[in-house]
């Protein structure tokens, strides 16, 4: 028997190829031997890493979904899924249930449309829920998060309120994935739109916002009156917590800007750090920016994350999952110690093939 979480979370993500996968406990292989290295960037130049060990099947829970994106988890077992094209669905039983919950407006192109997906933290008691969307507005795509309320029933749901508007869009580079953290504030992932000086500017785009669940900068962000939390982003759609203040954040790679390719990236990061995007990739390096703890040579584009705390696969318990756009899963096992003002770390990737993305219950 396996991890019900992940099984559900993966089966529901994604547009399902079904098989017999291998993932690898790159953990301990990480924990003996060499010395710690001090904040030191992986580059896998060939491939994507060993092959995985820990063998695992995948299960269908629901199909017939069109391009489901994001998954959030209700209280009573039911899973809500969007599709890209503006439906909210909900699952019941192991049931896609036929009608829409809700049908948005969505400007739907390229990577636009009804992106991610977040319950408020008090959502037992309000249920209320929050959506990630591509909207045309007078004329212009634009993303938003916009505040909605689930019916007591589930079945349907209808807007509050718009809570952020005006997030770069276009065909490609939404971001789109939002999370409560820890602290209890939404954490929204942007992307740059497709220019990439944004990701340096403050503005929205190319960013890791931190807001209130009304849509506010919190007092405590990095920059006075910024939502902006972590900048240098060029497209993330992935990321999760290590502990109350440290982050992975997974973030696409180059597609010909600059001439470069490929290079998708893990970096750990907190608040106020820049990425370094458009200005440093792979592992290179440079003042006041971070560089990533892994990268890959070859395209692996992230598309979802979640750092693996279940109890079911003991090899993985810590590690992140990363689900990525060409169908395949790398846990990324990072062993890292954390002194005062100072960390280092020592990361491997295993790769195993299936999946795009995730969402934990
Ligand atoms: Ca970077």
């Amino acid at each position: 028997m396996l991890e019900k979480r992940i099984v559900r979370a993966w089966v529901v993500a994604i547009v399902l190829p079904i098989g017999i996968l291998a993932c690898d406990n790159a953990t301990s292989e990480s924990a003996e031997g060499d010395e710690v290295q001090s904040a030191s960037c992986l580059l896998v130049e060939e491939g994507y890493g060993p092959e995985g060990r820990v063998r695992v099947r995948a299960e269908v829970v629901a199909s017939g979904l069109e391009v489901p994106w994001g998954i959030a988890f209700l209280p009573n077992g039911d899973i809500l899924v969007t599709e890209r094209p503006g439906r909210l669905r909900l699952v019941r039983d192991g049931e896609l249930v036929e009608k829409p919950v809700a049908e948005i407006e969505a400007q739907v192109s390229g990577e636009g449309g009804l992106l991610g997906i977040a319950l408020h933290p008090q959502f037992s008691e309000n249920r209320r829920f929050y959506l990630y969307y591509t909207a045309s507005k007078g004329g212009e795509g634009v993303n938003r998060i916009e505040q909605w309320t689930l019916a007591e029933d589930y079945s349907s749901a209808s807007p509050v309120q718009i809570i952020l508007d005006d997030i770069p869009a276009a065909r490609y580079h939404n971001g789109g994935r939002i999370r409560f953290g820890p602290d209890g504030m939404l954490y929204v992932g942007t992307g740059d739109a497709g220019r990439s000086s944004r990701s340096q500017e403050n503005r929205l785009a190319g960013k890791i916002l931190r807001i209130t669940p009304e849509g506010q900068a919190p007092p405590d962000n990095p920059w006075p009156g910024s939502r902006n939390f972590i900048t240098g982003i060029r497209n993330t759609q992935a990321f999760d917590w290590l502990n109350d203040s440290l982050l992975y954040v997974a973030d696409h790679g180059p597609s010909g800007e600059r001439g470069r390719q490929g290079h998708d990236e893990v970096s750990i990061a907190s608040a106020g750090d820049n990425l370094g995007w458009p200005d440093i990739y792979g592992c290179e390096e440079s003042e006041g920016m971070v560089t990533p703890i892994l990268t890959w040579s070859n395209a692996a584009p992230p598309g979802g994350a979640a750092v693996y705390t279940g109890d079911l696969i003991p090899e993985w318990k810590g590690s992140l999952l990363v689900g990525t756009l060409r169908s395949s899963i790398f846990t990324v096992s990072c062993t890292i110690h954390s002194r005062a003002s100072w960390w280092s770390t020592r990361c491997i990737s295993t790769v195993t093939r299936g999946m795009a993305g995730f969402g934990t219950s």
